[in-house]
């Protein structure tokens, strides 16, 4: 099923369920390499959120601020390239959501254990703005909280469960958003976590 949720932003529900064991494989060997870490904010604070990333950047956080880096800054290495099977999925995605012609150059992979959350946030840390982000929730469910353009704005509550894939382009792909705190629960492929990938075309 095809789902607008806002202007721009476009839930393909259990898209990537066919590939959810393949994805996690993946995972699995990119964390090998660049393994999922806790980074802090520049105010200081440990986030719950553990994060990987693979692709010509990653995005990082620590006491200097938030922004994208080509080399992994805990193992000094480029972070690993960006698999076929990432890609292809992001690609065709897109394009099924009204982004043709979508290329994303860096995936962030955040991994939620039971409590961990996200606080409600804009994405702005990209140069372009223009394209969508391509977002693949496997694993344990969470609650998503969609708000506005404004962080005052109200906010739905969305499932996001194994397998969702959500584009979001247009209006909505500055809007602010939060994941709720992750319930214990054990998931057949994934075990007790949830992971995200995003997909953006960052640089
Ligand atoms: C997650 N991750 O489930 C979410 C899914 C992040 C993040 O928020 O920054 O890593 S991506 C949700 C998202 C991305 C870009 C725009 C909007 C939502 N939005 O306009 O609501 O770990
Ligand atoms: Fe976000």
């Amino acid at each position: 099923g095809r789902e607008q949720m806002a202007p721009g932003a476009v839930l393909l529900r259990g898209r990537a369920s066919g590939c959810g064991a393949a994805l996690l494989d993946v995972i699995a060997g990119i964390a090998a390499e660049a393994p999922f870490r806790r980074m802090v904010t520049p105010g200081g604070f440990t986030m719950s959120v553990a994060m990987t990333n693979c692709g010509a950047a990653g995005w990082v956080t620590d006491r200097r601020g938030y922004r994208y880096a080509a080399q992994d800054p805990q193992t000094g290495r480029p972070w690993p390239a960006m698999p076929d099977v990432f890609a292809r999925l992001a690609q065709e995605a897109a394009a099924e959501a009204g982004y043709p012609g979508f290329r994303p150059d860096v995936c962030l992979i955040n991994r939620y254990e039971p409590g961990a959350k996200m606080a409600l946030h804009q994405d702005k840390d990209e140069r372009d703005f223009a394209s969508p982000i391509v977002s693949v929730s496997l694993g344990l469910p969470a609650v998503f909280r969609f708000g506005g353009a404004r962080r005052a704005d109200p906010v739905v509550k969305y499932p996001l469960r194994h397998g969702d894939v959500v584009v979001w382009g247009g209006e909505s792909r500055l809007w602010f958003h939060g994941i709720d705190a992750l319930k214990p629960g054990a998931h057949p492929l994934a075990g007790p976590v949830r992971f995200n990938l995003t997909f953006r075309k960052a640089l």
